[in-house]
């Protein structure tokens, strides 16, 4: 699927981030931007491929304890506005279908901005007792939202494809308080595996998920300096439980409201992997889900013709591979060598084979990292424990530099609002990175610091020692926040 006209310059990440990710999204195949409706978009084959690798990833993490269900993308008006915190978070994002056909509905039905208002009702009729606690269960479907802020591929999106949203009841607060823990800890082995590093903060009270107790966000920084969250753990409580009437019985007969969590990601986790990974020849991808782990590229000069000998101890190796259970892919095709390393390297393979003529008579092969193009050769017998090693090495040198990058540009703060110089260097200093000061739980002393130096109050870190000082507005007494300017 090679586009007609193949731009071949380099890509130019750090100087302008927005471009580069557009650019790398279309030459590396992974999303189509051309659909003509805005903030929705196509997945290619290759992104598509990248897309389930992820998400078998995120899925076989979930099935540890949760199982998978489909509910319907269609919800009633009058269910959806059942919770009022929830709708009021949410009326301005609904998408409506109105009419079937030329017939207007009796009731209008939403298409799902997430599916607590789907789900909740049939928690109801699901639970009766306390041995049918706790229900764990998650789905990943497709979900609408009419955003209003600037759209962006995989990133801010109006049909989001790819939201994996998890939905748990509980006997007890104690019991959901336990289960935002075991989502958290989940979560993080997930973002572990995709080398993207994040700060688990828990969102100020006015930035939390409408209808939830509280919210815990991941954020992760891109190229640009700006934080996008990537997934989020909403502690429920009972309030969607007294709105939909959800309840059990306990073992003393009572009738007890279930307590309740949900939490989701969205495809944003592949724009991370994209933006924190990928450079100016293209895509990195941690060999996890890379959907092409090696590339063997046969070097062979057209003036000399095909050699059988390169031909054969490719195939060799490639079968090797396959048998092994690694991705690996055979570019024989009659494009020169130099044109095949650079498809593949937009495409972000992580280790490419080279063998040629020389190799043949020496019983080697020559392997290049795309992360790093270090060279190394290695002998054809010892090619699969080689790629072994490699693959495990690639994964830790890609995290190892994308979490170099982030924790290089978290900064603390010691302004206060009074010292003019100090507020002005924290503005220009969080223009590109996380800034870490004290700020109290008001939100009008939050609103102040967002106005005044443009950014936005991410939250308290969780796992983190609780440091107590004073508030950078008010001097009243505050905990460390982290600020950022955000997506
Ligand atoms: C948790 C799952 C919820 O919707 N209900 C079920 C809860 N939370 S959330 O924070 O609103 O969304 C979860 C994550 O989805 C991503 N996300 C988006 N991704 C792309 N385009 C969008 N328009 C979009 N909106 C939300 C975010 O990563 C968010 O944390
Ligand atoms: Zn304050």
């Amino acid at each position: 699927m090679q586009s007609k006209t193949e731009n071949k310059t380099l890509l130019q990440k750090a100087d302008n981030f927005s471009e580069w990710y557009n650019e790398i999204l279309k030459r590396a195949e992974v999303l189509d931007v051309r659909y003509p409706v805005k903030g929705v978009y196509t997945w290619y084959p290759y992104g598509y491929k990248l897309r389930n690798l992820t998400y078998s990833i995120l899925k076989a993490l979930m099935d540890r304890e949760h199982e998978e269900v489909l509910f319907p993308l269609l919800i009633p008006k009058d269910e959806l506005m059942k919770e009022k915190e929830h709708i009021k978070g949410f009326e301005d994002e609904v998408f409506w279908v109105t009419k079937g056909g030329s017939t207007d509905l009796d009731i209008p039905l939403a298409l799902r901005p997430t599916s607590e208002t789907a789900i909740y009702p049939v928690f109801k009729v699901w639970i009766r007792s306390h041995r049918d606690l706790p229900i764990r269960i998650y789905q990943v479907v497709n979900a609408f939202r009419y955003e209003t802020k600037h759209t962006r591929p995989l990133i801010r999106l109006r049909e989001i494809t790819s939201f994996k949203e998890a939905h748990t009841a509980h006997a007890s607060r104690a019991d959901a308080e336990k289960q935002i823990k075991t989502a958290i800890a989940t979560y993080q082995e997930f973002f572990d595996l995709l080398a993207v590093p994040y700060i688990i903060t828990r969102r100020p009270n006015w930035d939390k998920f409408p209808g939830a107790e509280y919210s815990i966000a991941f954020d992760t920084l891109m190229p640009d300096g700006k934080t996008m969250q990537i997934a989020t753990c909403h502690l429920l409580g009972e309030s969607f439980a007294r709105t939909f009437d959800i309840k059990y019985e306990d073992d003393d007969g009572a009738l007890k409201f279930v307590n309740q969590t949900c939490y989701g990601i969205s495809e944003r986790c592949i724009a991370a992997v994209i933006a924190l990974h990928g450079d100016d020849h293209g895509l990195v991808l941690p060999p996890e889900v890379a959907p092409i782990q090696v590339v063997i590229v046969p070097i062979v000069f057209s003036s000399k013709g095909k050699s059988e000998a390169v031909e054969k101890a490719c195939s060799d190796v490639y079968e090797g591979l396959k048998e092994a259970g690694i991705r690996a892919f055979l570019d024989d095709s009659e494009e020169r060598p130099g044109a095949k390393y650079y498809r593949w390297e937009m495409k972000g393979v992580p280790l490419r084979i080279e063998i040629g003529p020389r190799d043949v008579s020496s019983n080697s092969c020559v392997f290049v990292r795309r992360a790093d193009f270090q060279r190394m050769q290695v002998p054809q017998s010892e090619v699969v424990p080689e790629v072994n090693r490699a693959i495990k090495e690639i994964q830790e040198l890609i995290h190892k530099h994308a979490k170099e990058t982030f924790f290089a540009n978290i900064h603390i703060s010691k302004a206060v609002v009074d010292d003019k110089e100090g507020m002005e260097e924290l503005r220009k200093t969080a223009e590109h990175n996380i800034v870490s000061l004290f700020l109290c739980e008001d939100e009008r002393c939050g609103a102040d610091l967002e106005q005044r130096i443009g950014v936005t109050v991410l939250g308290v870190a969780i796992n983190e020692n609780e440091e107590a000082g004073k508030c950078i507005i008010c001097s009243r007494k505050a905990r460390r926040v982290y600020v950022a300017r955000a997506y």
